[in-house]
């Protein structure tokens, strides 16, 4: 049994800071891992030696002790010298965050795919630090200038792993072709794509499953939703079709995290490509997490990176069973569910099927000047072909969905 310390460096640059702290405390749950103590510091930057102060050092050297402590986590990702000055001053198992999200990725790849890409955000985040490891064999330097038994071993598990990389970069290159011929047989047959994507536990599995029950799918046809930590972790995609004949493809994907391991990013870049060329993206938002407009931030970060732009997104409050009075988001594709008690769920299809079908109309309004609003907000989320001051007020021929055509029905010339 492991009995883990948790390290955190608060450096005051982000307000959530113990949030990020309490969240590596369910990382470390998740891996059934025992949380015997929490220590914190104060500082404007790590120190370049033990990346907390060389006092708190001191100070965890006890606690270690007082603690019976075997491991130490760190909130943050460590260098690979610092992981080994604190090896050496404190004689104790250190890891980081990125460990830990790479080992529960590790325990819960089922698919050949997960596992490629967890394999190779692994050896890509070893590579480095494996230099570590050999520190004291290497050291035992023969006195001719040839290399020591230690380098000479660092040398070779170095070649391990890097082919190791190239292997498996090369066999997951078989799958992202196979994903790709996948997606451009859809598109020929002009199949509409919506992703599912949001931050962990959200409950994007869980909406997935929401809407086949609503198409009326097979429970064989659902997938695995559970109150952990990266249940998902390959995409998942079903066919659904509305009335009317309007099908649509739906992709669940797997949830992202505050500060998720860039390797990890880099490795998973194959399923999230499913996301970057979806022609809707319903982004899941856990209402019920106190912290979830840090979520959303952080969904939105990784989206960018990945090359998310120009696709509509919902952004889908989602566990609105679990909040008294959800104070509710006012802007444009806002919707409020209860994936878990089949709330609202209706009302979320017809919205993608108004964005994925609906053909947007050109009409003219005339806006009086008293309700400039109304043009300020038509600026931000249409497209006004032309602007006409007149007498009564401005007249706009302008793009709208078929939303945006009804609330503005009273301006229609
Ligand atoms: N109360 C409530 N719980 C919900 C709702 N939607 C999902 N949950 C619960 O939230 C937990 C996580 O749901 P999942 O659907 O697995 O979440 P996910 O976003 O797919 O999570 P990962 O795949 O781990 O990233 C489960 O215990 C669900 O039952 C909801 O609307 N209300
Ligand atoms: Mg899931």
């Amino acid at each position: 049994m492991e009995r883990a310390i948790l390290v955190g460096l608060d450096l005051g640059k982000t307000s959530d800071f113990e949030n990020s702290m309490a969240e590596l405390d369910s990382l470390a749950k998740a891996l059934s891992i025992e949380v015997v103590g929490i220590c914190t510091q104060k500082a404007d930057a790590p120190t370049s030696n033990y990346y907390i102060g060389k006092g708190k050092v001191d100070i965890l050297k006890q606690d270690i002790m007082t603690l019976d402590a075997n491991l130490l986590i760190f909130d943050d990702e460590l260098s690979p010298s610092h992981i080994r000055n604190l090896e050496k001053a404190l004689e104790i198992k250190i890891v980081d965050r990125t460990i830990l999200i790479l080992d529960i990725f590790a325990k819960r790849a089922r698919t050949k795919e997960a596992m490629l890409q967890v394999e190779l955000a692994q050896a890509t985040y070893l590579l480095p630090r494996i230099v570590g490891m050999y520190r004291s064999l290497s050291r035992q330097k023969s006195g001719t200038g040839s290399k020591g038994p230690g380098e000479q071993q660092l040398e070779l598990d170095r070649r391990v792993l890097r082919d190791k990389i190239t292997k498996t970069k090369r066999e997951l290159k078989d799958v992202v072709i196979t994903r790709r011929t996948q997606r451009n047989k859809r598109r020929q047959a002009s199949i509409k794509t919506v992703a599912i994507a949001g931050y962990t536990n959200s409950g994007k599995s869980t909406l997935m499953n929401a809407i086949l029950m609503h198409a009326k799918k097979k429970p064989e046809k659902y997938v695995f939703e559970k109150d952990m930590l990266f249940a998902t972790l390959e995409t998942q995609t079903r066919e659904v079709s509305l009335e009317h004949n309007r099908n649509f493809v739906i992709t669940d994907t797997v949830g992202f995290i505050s500060k998720l391991p860039h390797n990890l990013i880099e490795a998973f870049k194959s399923t999230l490509e499913e996301v970057k060329e979806a022609d809707l993206i319903m982004h899941v938002i856990d209402v019920a997490n106190p912290n979830y407009q840090l979520q959303v931030a952080t969904v939105e970060t990784v989206l960018t990176e990945i090359g998310v732009s120009n696709i509509p997104i919902i952004n889908v409050y989602n566990k609105i069973d679990l909040v008294e009075t959800p104070s509710l988001e006012t802007e444009n594709n806002a919707i409020y569910i209860s994936a878990l008690n089949d709330n609202n769920i209706d009302l979320l299809l017809k919205k993608i099927d108004q964005l994925l079908y609906n053909e947007i109309k050109t009409t003219n309004l005339l806006i009086p000047f008293a309700e400039g609003q109304i043009y300020s907000f038509l600026k931000d989320k249409a497209n006004i072909r032309e602007t006409t001051y007149t007498d009564e007020g401005i007249v706009l021929k302008v793009e709208l969905t078929d939303d945006l055509l009804l609330k503005y029905s009273n301006y229609i010339i």
